[in-house]
């Protein structure tokens, strides 16, 4: 990496990462024959490319560097445990300072009764961990037969075999022959796209009503878990109905289904509250923790335990017949201890709740006059567009003519980062932008919606 600016480093790094880098979601062949844009730094909510292309992040990464980029105390918190302590395990009757100061923190920023933490690496091993942990619980408690797991249409859990099977965006299936057996998917509080008439009142509760059907269909006695992202991310953005999650807590309870909130995007700040679950008065089981835990500067996950199965596990009397070589990594620790620091200390939260997060929301609120546009709506540092062909009717455009993949093209020709998650437009940024680069942010998402329509020979 000797200059990050030469054109002959761009074609080299192209051709070894065309040659060699298997991409993750990627299409090899369509993007070997184009070259994949090389990012060599960043800073803020800026990425810079191997041309000198200045990017405005929009998507905060992937949808986790919550305190921004270039942020020289989360650097020197790692260099400081890679020097002091740079691998120790926590299997052999030992810990360290910084597994268990994270622990205690976590218990303390969560929701009450969330006590106990066991730490993974990703998302996915996360989730794929609780998925184990459920199991245990239930044949802890003499009752093996209650294992089917139930997700929802449009989720998104991870890629490991488990958290696949948990997610419900049925294109992460058919490659891979899942889901695995006993995992099923109840119907996505998605009332802009399948509500029809229905108020979002109505509609919220009959989502939450499909988890109800699924159980009594498959009996109670054979269900152990429901997991939900307390707003869904990946799936489009999709925030529920106030009636949804009052419904869906009532019907775990009254069947007995552990609750698990994938907490993986809507934790440390995203939606203006420190976790979904408070903005949704959500009580779980188990919580997911991933992505802003350490604002993405280094792998860690961390699964939150509650009461109920949280005591079940540590009075077993046995072992836990579980864990990674990196559980509680001390780098990755003392990295995700100052960055809740900074969350803290900064009042990131706070600032997504109450001052840039509603700035946000109503910047892109101005969009909503657009051709294009039939619904802007988000929480917190979490925003979506969704692009229709009628606003009226809220009728889509047919999935062929790739509206949101045009849209996305467009942003990435003019230096923004939005995602195109079908034809709905996405934004996510660190929770540390400005009001400057907001504005900045939804005048190039207008410049693009507009080149957008251009395209599609929409009429401005
Ligand atoms: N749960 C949720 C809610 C997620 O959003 C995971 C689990 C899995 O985490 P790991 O660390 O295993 O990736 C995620 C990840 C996208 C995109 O393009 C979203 C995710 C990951 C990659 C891409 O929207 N979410």
């Amino acid at each position: 990496m000797s200059n990050h600016t030469s054109n002959t480093g761009t074609k080299a790094w192209q051709a070894a990462d065309a040659r060699h880098h298997i991409h993750p979601f990627t299409d090899a062949a369509a993007l070997a024959a184009r070259g994949a844009r090389v990012i060599v730094r960043a800073d803020g909510v800026w990425i810079e490319d191997s041309e000198g292309h200045r990017i405005l992040d929009g998507m905060a990464g992937l949808w986790c560097v919550n305190v921004g980029y270039g942020n020289r105390e989360l650097a020197e918190a790692g260099y400081k445990a890679l020097c002091d302590l740079p691998y120790y395990n926590a299997f052999f009757q030992t810990t360290h300072p910084y597994a268990a100061e994270l622990s205690a923190k976590l218990a303390s920023i969560t929701p009450p009764g969330l006590d106990r933490v066991l730490f993974a690496n990703s998302g996915s091993e996360a989730n794929d961990t609780i998925i184990k942990l459920t199991r245990y619980y239930w044949n802890l408690q003499g009752r093996p037969k209650k294992k089917i797991m139930i997700g929802r249409r449009l989720g998104y859990h991870g890629v490991t075999l488990g958290a696949a099977s948990l997610s419900g965006l049925t294109p992460m299936h058919p490659q891979w022959d899942l889901p695995l057996p006993g995992f099923v998917h109840v119907d996505a509080p998605y009332w802009y796209g399948e509500g029809g008439d229905l108020s979002p009142h109505d509609f919220g509760l009959k989502a939450a009503r499909s988890l109800e059907t699924k159980i009594l269909e498959l009996g109670a006695e054979n269900v152990a878990a429901f997991i939900g992202e307390p707003l869904q991310g990946a799936g489009g953005v999709i925030i529920p109905p106030d009636s949804y999650w009052p419904e869906i807590q009532r019907i775990c309870a009254e069947h007995d289904i552990l609750l698990i909130a994938d907490e993986v995007i809507c934790g440390f700040g995203r939606t203006g509250k420190w976790f979904g679950c408070d903005t949704f008065n959500i009580k779980p089981d188990f919580m997911t923790l991933a992505k802003g835990l350490s604002s993405g500067y280094i792998p860690i996950s961390a699964v939150m335990l509650g009461a109920r199965v949280g005591d079940a596990i540590a009075n077993a009397n046995e072992e836990l017949v579980h864990g990674y070589t990196y559980s509680g990594h001390p780098v990755a620790c003392a990295v995700a201890l100052k960055n809740i620091e900074i969350l803290e200390r900064d009042r990131l939260v706070e600032k997504a709740g109450n001052d840039i997060g509603p700035y946000l929301q109503s910047a892109l609120g101005g969009l909503r006059d657009h051709p294009l546009v039939g619904e802007v709506r988000g929480l917190g540092m979490i925003g979506a567009v969704e692009l229709v062909a009628d606003k009226a009717s809220r009728r889509h455009f047919a999935p062929e003519m790739d509206v949101g993949m045009r849209c996305r093209n467009h942003c990435f020709s003019n230096d923004l980062i939005m995602r195109a998650i079908r034809d709905i437009m996405v934004v996510s940024p660190p929770l540390t932008i400005t009001r400057t680069e907001v504005d900045e942010l939804v005048r190039r998402a207008r410049m693009c919606l507009d080149l957008t329509a251009k395209e599609i020979s929409i009429p401005l």
